[in-house]
């Protein structure tokens, strides 16, 4: 395939590689352990499934647990179940009576996918367990049980170690939502405490998709099974693929510059791309209308009819069905995101088209830049259409120090869309697979024997059988009717995003909650630019509420923020999740506006600036890219100017709205640079 030139040629092979990798949609069980008993579910089911067994390799202790597969109702699908993994939070706590623990919250946590397992969040992100780059488990002290019962549900069935028939694989959100409702009316048959705690669902990517649904379905339901009392989604795909994708390319290279080498020509041209393609949305608070159903404009270069054809057969836009495959597909063992990488292998064999390719050298360092000067002129740019996004990236790999000499153009090896100052080359894994099928875990957790545990699939939606792509619209569609049953059922709702995240980035989000019309008002009704700390006390981002949203900004973390940082995961999940903490709440007080915790005029910008330093290694970090100090100097005096209106803008509001209030830093674009060396220990560690 690399061989090849002409662009038919191509996408004939792109799309055979798409099409190949859809995997069969083999039948799966699950696996009748001793002592099963036969009825319907019941208290009786909690020694069935309680994991008693020793885990290969684990030396320290885990929380007492519950583990294995139960039905999801489906008339017809007898085989349909959702795998769990439930943690206590004190020996005990699960187990409790109906009436007992009424008010103990519970939550639970889904990965996303399409397709995959939660599992892989259970031993890389907020579980108990930690496993290491050589496979090695270690222990995660930050693991969420120790702030509540936790559940790890794979699902959609079929998906980890949920088991389905052939025919059984979700149609669609609708199908899966009435899954999910289905195992949760038998799961609180065994746990009967859990019918009427306060159950808090949270999950990350793709399950910002699948939340909503979920949400919609109980939201629907006249005598839900449970008692949800509030959603998180971190990094999630709630808006459409233009809106999470697309529109945030320019904020994420104000982020991170280096992408771009701190060149403010191309950082004006892709402003300019941004504006053409109507991804520049101005974000009011509050806002006053919705804003338009984005499109992506495709390339009109007549070399790029196969990306256009690929586009519209929908393996384009529905890039999100796939994209938490992510780094855990395990046919390369590297952070492979399919769909993006069918885009790029496309474009990457058709770049040598690209005339107006121009590299020159710049001081040492290895930087080269694209001539962008009459490369459009005022128009959208004919070889990437509005797909800005894969524009950055191809940009980064080409041009920008480090990618360009550590990352792998072919493989897109070295580049980390998950988290942007990752450039290891080969990455560090995360696979799981060598834990969670050694015979002595599987036995443990009841695990079936039908099928081996992958971290991920590419689900396979019978909804779209020649693709197999979610059919079900962007929960954006319907958010606002789903915010109206969330307020009239009083469940809150967390949305919240690491600032390092590229894929799914946090622009994508402020979007989304100000596209959203929640306690009768559209979006928030100030800027969010209320800091919160770690436990360490340092600044961690952003936090802001208003009418029980709650939005939180991650810094020093990416798309896997548990990964990342398991400490900020946690504080998270402790003070804003199940808690209560107010920090970043407006309210009125007698006609004033007041923001608990204050308001940071330097937050209060479309994009905080990540880390200086980019991570280059193999596998761990071995060393930091930093780029020279005067191309960095030169670069905030730029953007200072370049995004002046914006910030001076929100700074006047701020003012005129506190009446006066003190306690604003000078405007400015201050570099907030947080966990530098936090990082690098936890990469180090990993
Ligand atoms: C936890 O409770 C179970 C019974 O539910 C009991 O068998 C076990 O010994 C207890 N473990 C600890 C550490 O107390
Ligand atoms: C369901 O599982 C049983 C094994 O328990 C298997 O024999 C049967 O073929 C499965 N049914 C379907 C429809 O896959
Ligand atoms: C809102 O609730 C109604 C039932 O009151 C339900 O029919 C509808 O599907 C729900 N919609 C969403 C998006 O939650
Ligand atoms: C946002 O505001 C800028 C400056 O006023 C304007 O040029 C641009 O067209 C606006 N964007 C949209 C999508 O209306
Ligand atoms: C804004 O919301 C409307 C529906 O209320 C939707 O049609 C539109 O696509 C959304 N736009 C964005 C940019 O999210
Ligand atoms: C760019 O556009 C301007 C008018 O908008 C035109 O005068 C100029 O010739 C164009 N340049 C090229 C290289 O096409
Ligand atoms: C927010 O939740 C509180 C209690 O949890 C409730 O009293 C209040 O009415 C809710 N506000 C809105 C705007 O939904
Ligand atoms: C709320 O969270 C912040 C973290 O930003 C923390 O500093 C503060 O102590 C918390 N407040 C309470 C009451 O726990
Ligand atoms: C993907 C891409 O743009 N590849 C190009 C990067 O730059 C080199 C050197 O100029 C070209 O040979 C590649 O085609």
């Amino acid at each position: 395939m690399l061989g090849l030139t002409t662009s038919t040629v191509v996408l004939a092979a792109v799309v055979t590689f798409v099409t190949a990798q859809l995997p069969p949609t083999p039948s799966s069980w699950p696996h009748d352990y001793p002592g099963k008993p036969s009825g319907d579910y019941s208290p009786e089911w909690q020694s069935y499934f309680e994991v008693t067994e020793s885990l290969p390799g684990i030396d320290f202790s885990l929380p007492h647990g519950y583990a294995g597969n139960i039905d999801v109702n489906r008339p017809g699908h007898p085989n349909n179940t959702l795998f769990f993994w439930a943690l206590e939070k004190e020996n005990g706590s699960l187990t409790a009576g109906a009436d007992e623990r009424s008010d103990v919250p519970w939550g639970i946590w889904l990965n996303g996918g399409p397709g995959s397992s939660s599992m892989l969040g259970f031993i890389y992100e907020n579980g108990p367990i930690r496993v290491g780059p050589d496979g090695s488990p270690s222990h995660n002290e930050y693991s969420w049980d120790n702030v509540a019962d936790y559940i790890w549900i794979d699902q959609p069935v079929g998906t980890g170690w949920s088991t389905t028939d052939s025919d059984g694989y979700v149609h669609d959100e609708d199908e899966m939502g009435r899954d999910f409702m289905g195992f949760l009316e038998n799961l609180v048959k065994v746990f009967p405490s859990l019918k009427t705690r306060p159950l808090y669902l949270t999950g990350e990517s793709y399950a910002g998709t699948y939340i909503p649904y979920i949400m919609k379905t109980y939201f629907g339901l006249s005598d839900p099974p449970v008692n949800i009392v509030k959603f998180a989604i971190g990094d999630g795909t709630v808006g459409s693929e233009a809106t999470c994708q697309m529109l945030p390319t320019v904020s994420i290279l104000e982020t991170y510059p280096q992408l771009i080498g701190y060149d403010s020509e191309v950082f004006e041209w892709f402003r300019e791309q941004e504006h053409l393609c109507g991804f520049d949305l101005n974000l009011t608070y509050p806002q006053d209308g919705h804003f338009p159903n984005l499109q992506i404009a495709n390339p009109t270069d007549p070399n790029r009819a196969g990306f256009v054809g690929l586009a519209e057969r929908k393996t384009l836009r529905n890039t999100m069905t796939r994209l938490a495959v992510g780094k855990s597909y395990t046919n390369t063992g590297t952070h492979a995101v399919r769909a993006l990488e069918a885009r790029s292998d496309f474009e990457r064999h058709s770049a040598n088209a690209d005339a107006s390719v121009s590299p020159r050298t710049e001081g040492g360092s290895a930087v080269v830049k694209r001539d962008l000067s009459l490369r459009t002129n005022g128009t959208i740019d004919s070889w990437y259409g509005c797909y800005l996004y894969d524009e950055m990236l191809e940009y980064a790999l080409n041009y920008s120090y480090p990618w360009n000499i550590k990352g792998n153009s072919q493989t897109w090896e070295g580049f980390d869309p998950y988290q942007i100052p990752d450039a290891l080359d080969p990455e560090s894994p995360i696979d799981g697979r060598s834990f969670f099928n050694d015979p002595q875990t599987r036995a443990a957790l009841h695990a079936p024997t039908s099928k081996d545990w992958t971290g991920s699939i590419i689900y396979p939606f019978l909804g779209d059988p020649v693709e197999g792509i979610d059919p079900s619209v962007e929960p954006m569609a319907f958010l606002d009717d789903l915010a109206a049953n969330a307020s009239i059922h009083n469940v809150h709702v967390v949305l919240y995003s690491g600032n390092d995240d590229s894929l799914l980035a946090h622009r994508g989000t402020e979007v989304v909650i100000q596209n959203t019309t929640f306690g009768g008002i559209q979006g928030f009704t100030r800027r969010p630019s209320t800091p919160w700390y770690d436990d360490a006390g340092n600044v961690a981002g952003v936090v802001h509420q208003e009418r029980n949203w709650t939005y939180v900004l991650v810094e020093g973390a990416g798309h896997l923020i548990g990964y990342n940082s398991p400490p900020k995961a946690f504080t998270l999940l402790r003070e804003f999740i199940l808690g209560n903490n107010q920090t970043g709440l407006v309210s009125q007080v007698g006609g004033q506006v007041d923001v608990l915790g204050g308001e940071d005029a330097a937050l209060a910008v479309d994009a905080i600036p990540g880390t200086s330093g980019i991570y280059v290694g193999s596998v761990t970090t071995q060393s930091t890219v930093e780029y020279p100090a005067a191309t960095v100097a030169a670069w905030e005096s730029y953007i200072a100017t370049a995004t002046a209106t914006v910030i001076s803008n929100a700074v006047k509001g701020v003012e005129t709205k506190q009446n006066g209030a003190t306690g604003f830093r000078a405007t400015g674009t201050a570099v907030v640079l947080v966990g530098a060396s936090f990082l690098v220990s936890l990469l180090a560690c990993a």
